[in-house]
């Protein structure tokens, strides 16, 4: 019988080593697994974390090899491994986010042994990703487990895949339950198969090749957030009477399809989907995470209501795809294929995608395999590009006919482009209201493309805006504050909510994550559009408008509760429930009581004297919060600038005369402006080629030289919305106080129109 152990405990390490170590390094640095070198260089900013080859090692006594065949199983190694045993090299793995095995020489077994692995998250343009908006942390940062099987035993061999697959089809009442396992010298041998309903065997069959048809009859349906219905499937390779190995998987009956019009269909009946996109990293643990780490995330997940996840932007921990299919989340699975199309890494989006498609095939959670994300940012017009979607679309479709594919295309990318028709469902990701367009904008790019494309499902795979603990009570987009993130996501959802041929719509993100590469919010290396922040224990105002849009439990919750010193004498306050009528006290005395319009959202006006406690009571229920009369503003509410390099108040702003405060757009919008706009992207050429490779200038991994006409057309639509200060703080604060204040200085003597 097969014995799987967990072999975490007791590994060297060195990330200084240069090749795999003879004997057991003992005066290494030693650690457990899980474990990433860049739990803190990869999350403070400047785009510096270490990206090098590292070596782990750790002695494997042959006492442990209890099998007549051992292998070594790899949850996920970032991003690229070696595996050495006893010096020699047993295999090599590209990609940081999928599982890998490899078989142990049974000719090498000593009585120690010495089991190395190298990490190597160093550049490689054929591995994905390389380009992207989030920290590419090194390290073996899942599980390594030994599985002792005998010489007969179900496969292990293909993609790290389990060795079994399980197809349910719903006919009428029953399911027929599709069985294939996979065996190795398997000759002679039997395969019984064991359906459980909970305790309850509700089907058994028997099989000389692998593969059975079971009817469950009376099949109780996987129904999502419902009811996750889950079932049990148990193989044992019987020989002579022996059971020689088993295994077990579980999964879940349903139909789902997806109509242009009506959006998902789940069992036939309409079922919106309404969620979030998910990162997966953690303070200081990266991606090392535990198993209490991802049931936090999801708890968090299902308290915001949500019924789907995007688990972007790469294969997530297995554990975390059980959590889904228990809870009835429906989810989006995706590879790295992401930004920036690499000429030499076509095979490893055929293995990643080879990979995760088979080793996540029996999860009932899932329904959409991702092909890539943003990956026309570079423009769509490359023949390898398409080429390369389109057999990754039929490869998709060759190892899983009951899924939809899926891609989650770039504002820029024209909606009559080849590329966005390549996958069955389509998807977009648009920030308008956010990094340019206004939050308007949203619906109306959705109609236009419903209006054009009636028979082609349309989904919202990102949107989203910033929130650090900054407040205001006259938000404005870019300004950071939990306010206008707010305000960002009460506006969207009432373009969504009224759009229900939208088949799927995710939050970017459902927590803040760590891109060492930016530069935004008043605090470096973090991307702060999470409805939750990074160390999940603040949950911002707008986790509460989703909370009380999809969560029918009954709630009440004030918002701004961090922003209390107020300059106004009349200041809003805004209230979240899903309970049809709030009453908001001040001091005790009521001050409205309001009904519930088309969505959960509530505004009062309160005079603000003195020291003023707000109750807001909606069905029994309370939340409070304080505000506090001042004569100047708190500058702790206003963004900190100190990893910036100029304060706001450096920055002269003449009437009638640009300054860096302005948009791209407005100053485009004059012939003077235009001159200034060319001299500065001179500087921004001169500036990002500081310290690159080949001394060519880079912005987002993007070589200068390559930007071409069409990439530019394309961006400045989204573009001219931001402030020129804005484009040098995303720009990761290259610039010197001089220089900014030149590009400012130039502008101050150009008339506005
Ligand atoms: C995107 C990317 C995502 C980024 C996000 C952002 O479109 O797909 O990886 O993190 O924008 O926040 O800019």
């Amino acid at each position: 019988m097969r014995e799987t152990k967990i072999i975490n405990q007791g590994w060297y390490f060195s990330d200084t080593a240069t090749a795999c170590p003879s004997t057991l390094p003992s005066d290494w640095k030693g650690l457990d697994l899980p474990h990433t070198w860049n739990g803190k260089d990869g999350q403070d900013g400047g785009n510096d974390y270490k990206r090098c080859k590292a070596f782990y090692c750790k002695e494997i006594p042959a006492s442990e090899l209890t099998g007549k065949e051992n292998y070594l199983e790899f949850d996920a190694v970032n991003s690229s491994a070696e595996v050495f045993w006893n010096g020699k090299s047993l295999c090599v793995h590209h990609g940081g986010y999928s599982r890998f095995r490899v078989i142990i020489p049974c000719d090498d077994i000593k009585e120690k042994n010495i089991l190395t692995v190298s990490a190597d998250n160093s550049p490689n343009e054929t591995v994905y990703p390389q380009t992207a908006d989030f920290t590419f942390y090194g390290g073996i940062y899942r599980s390594v487990k030994l599985i002792c099987v005998p010489e007969t035993h179900f496969d292990l061999d293909y993609y790290g895949a389990p060795g079994i697959t399980v197809t349910p089809e719903l006919k009428g009442e029953n399911a027929d339950i599709k069985i294939q396992a996979y065996t190795k010298n398997a000759d002679g041998t039997t395969v019984k198969f064991t359906v459980l309903d909970g305790e309850n065997i509700v089907g058994e069959a028997q099989s000389h090749d692998g593969e059975a048809l079971i009817t469950i009859n009376n099949v109780h349906l996987w129904n999502g957030r419902i009811d996750p219905h889950l079932y049990t499937l148990n193989a044992e390779l019987v020989k002579d009477g022996e059971v020689l190995d088993n295994i077990s998987t579980r999964f879940g009956c349903r139909t789902f399809k997806v109509d242009p019009e009506k959006g998902f269909i789940l069992n036939g009946k309409e079922y919106p989907l309404r969620g979030v996109s998910r990162h997966q990293d953690n303070p200081d643990k990266g991606n090392a995470l535990s198993y209490e780490d991802h049931k936090r995330d999801i708890d968090l997940i299902l308290e915001v209501g949500a019924n789907t996840i995007r688990l972007a932007h790469y294969q997530h921990a297995q554990e975390f795809y059980d959590l889904c299919d228990e809870s009835g989340l429906v989810i989006w699975a995706e590879i790295p294929y992401i930004s920036r199309h690499m000429h030499d890494a076509y095979d490893n989006t055929i293995s990643q995608m080879t990979e995760l498609v088979t080793q996540n095939y029996n999860h009932a959670s899932i329904c959409f395999w991702g092909l890539s994300n943003e990956i026309t940012i570079a423009g769509a017009d490359d023949p390898h590009l398409i080429k390369n979607h389109k057999d990754l679309n039929n490869l998709v479709h060759k190892l899983d006919s009951t899924r939809l594919t899926t891609i989650a295309s770039v504002t820029m990318c024209s909606p009559d482009n080849e590329y966005v028709h390549i996958s069955d469902v389509l998807s977009y990701n648009h920030y308008f209201g956010w990094y340019g367009g206004s939050t308007e904008m949203n619906g109306k790019w959705f109609d236009d493309f419903h209006k054009k494309y009636p028979n082609k499902p349309i989904g919202l795979s990102e949107y989203g805006c910033e929130a650090l603990n900054w407040h205001t009570s006259n938000p404005v987009q870019g300004d950071y504050t939990e306010e206008y993130q707010s305000y960002y996501h009460e506006e969207l959802i009432k373009q969504i909510a009224e759009r229900p041929y939208i088949w799927a719509t995710h939050v970017w993100n459902m927590f803040d994550f760590a891109a060492d590469a930016r530069a935004e919010g008043g605090e470096n290396g973090m991307n702060h559009k999470g409805l939750v922040t990074f160390d999940r224990q603040y949950k911002k105002d707008s986790f509460y408008a989703y909370k009380a849009w999809l969560n029918p439990e009954p709630m009440v919750h004030l918002c701004s509760k961090r922003y209390i010193d107020r300059v106004e004498d009349v200041t809003k306050v805004t209230v979240y429930s899903n309970c049809n009528e709030v009453e908001l006290f001040a001091n005790g005395v009521s001050v409205a009581k309001q009904t519930k319009g088309k969505y959960p959202f509530f505004y009062f006006e309160v005079k603000n004297e003195g020291e003023t406690t707000l109750e807001a009571k909606a069905d029994g229920l309370t939340d409070t919060s304080t505000i506090r009369k001042v004569d100047t503003p708190n500058e702790d509410y206003i963004m900190k600038e100190e990893n910036q390099v100029i304060n706001w108040f450096e920055i002269t702003t003449p009437t009638g005369f640009f300054s860096i405060n302005d948009t791209i757009g407005d100053i485009m919008s004059t012939f003077k402006g235009k001159i200034c706009m060319v001299k500065l992207l001179l500087l921004i050429k001169k500036v990002m080629s500081q310290g690159t490779k080949d001394g060519k200038a880079e912005v987002m991994g993007f070589s200068f030289g390559k930007i071409n006409k069409s990439m530019i057309e394309s961006m400045y639509g989204m573009v001219k919305g931001f402030t020129i200060k804005r484009c040098f703080m995303m720009l990761g604060n290259k610039f010197t106080k001089e220089q900014i204040l030149e590009v400012n200085a130039m502008l101050n003597k150009v008339k506005k129109k």
